[in-house]
């Protein structure tokens, strides 16, 4: 027979856990380049909302303005040469934080033959198997699983890759990102799985659609740890991968990090953000804006506004520039209709 469930089991031995994640201590140059790509993708996302509006870009498009400091600060921690990332459709920031051409970015907006996933992908689809960026995904959630997959792959090929898979808090209750937990935990994948929580799912906010809305708590029963970031300050982002990354490093197995965000602007291009209030975005501009943050740091070293002036104004110059050639470089040959298409069984 089996036996009666006892009230409580008794309580499972202390695990050990990754260390408190310390702010990161950023040289005067580390401080001023990763204000140079946070200010890229704010202007180069404002652009696109421009070029949407002229019409210029088709099809969804969804802007990452408000949450710079997160893709910014965990990217430069990681090894170009042989970790992933793989993220959802609100993807254009984790492109540039990548260091990959605007131009190609924009090119793909505006769906022209240039474009890095030559004009077919367009704003969801971004891919660059060079940068090993896996997308742009349009399907809410997918890319966990598929981050799992790209982490076998690390693990698999002893390659000494990481895999850090993006998705937001309405991914977070999303079946299939808990299969990949527990895959991910059970075989000890070199993963990071980073929830950009940036307090909305399209027009549903954290807390009318999360019975546990500490997403870091997610993987408690996967047994994998969980840490929460300020996700608007971008030393803190970097000190949270420096930590995530030393205990996936050491064979751990997968960490969860909870980025606490904000996006400024709509779920995408056609929201009409009924479900806000326009005092509730000022507050959060003005109390915690990342690159404003950074800014006065900045300052407080001794870097002299001119200095940011001239750089604000190289970034827009570099912005206009890769908005000229999006809308002047042609649009791919009809050919290509039938290219990248699975024409066989695999
Ligand atoms: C499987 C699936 N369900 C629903 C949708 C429609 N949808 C697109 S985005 C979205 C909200 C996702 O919000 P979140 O994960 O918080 O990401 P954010 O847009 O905030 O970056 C939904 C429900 C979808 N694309 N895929
Ligand atoms: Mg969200």
């Amino acid at each position: 027979m089996a036996r009666a469930p006892r009230a409580s089991e008794p309580p499972l031995p202390n695990r050990e856990r990754p260390g408190e994640p310390q702010p990161y201590e950023a040289t005067n140059d580390e401080l001023l380049q990763f204000y140079k790509e946070m200010l890229l993708i704010r202007r180069f996302e404002e652009k696109a909302g421009q070029l949407y509006g002229l019409g210029l870009i088709g099809g969804f498009c969804h802007l990452y303005i408000g949450q710079e400091a997160v893709a910014v600060g965990l990217q430069s921690a990681l090894d170009g040469e042989k970790d992933s990332v793989i993220t959802g459709y609100r993807d254009h920031g984790h492109m540039l934080a990548y260091g990959i051409d605007p131009q190609v970015i924009m090119a793909e907006l505006t769906g022209r033959a240039a474009g890095i996933s030559r004009g077919k992908g367009g704003s969801m689809h971004m891919f660059s198997t060079e940068h090993k960026f896996y997308g742009g995904h349009g399907i809410v959630g997918a890319q966990v699983s598929l981050g799992a997959g790209l982490a076998f792959k690390h693990k698999y090929s002893g390659d000494g890759g990481v895999c850090m898979a993006y998705f937001g808090d309405g991914a977070a209750n999303q079946g299939q990102v808990y299969e990949a937990f527990n895959m991910a935990e059970l075989w000890k994948l070199p993963i990071i799985f980073v929830i950009e929580n940036n307090q909305y799912a399209m027009g549903t906010s954290v807390n009318r659609a999360s019975s546990e809305d500490q997403l870091y708590r997610r993987g408690e029963s996967f047994r994998i740890p969980g840490i929460q970031v300020d996700g608007m300050d971008v030393l803190a982002c970097r000190g949270a991968a420096e930590t995530a990354l030393e205990w996936v490093r050491a064979g751990k197995g997968p960490v969860i990090l909870e980025m606490k965000t904000y996006r400024y602007r709509g779920h995408s291009m056609s929201d009409p953000a009924k479900y806000r209030s326009r005092e509730e975005v000022q507050a959060v501009r003005d109390k915690s804006d990342p690159i404003e943050h950074v800014k006065r740091l900045l300052e407080e070293r001794g870097v002299k506004e001119d200095e940011l002036k001239s750089l604000e104004q190289a970034i827009r110059k570099q912005v206009n520039a890769a908005a000229d050639f999006a809308e002047q470089t042609p649009e791919p040959e009809p050919a290509e209709l039938y290219t990248d298409v699975l024409v066989e069984r695999y």
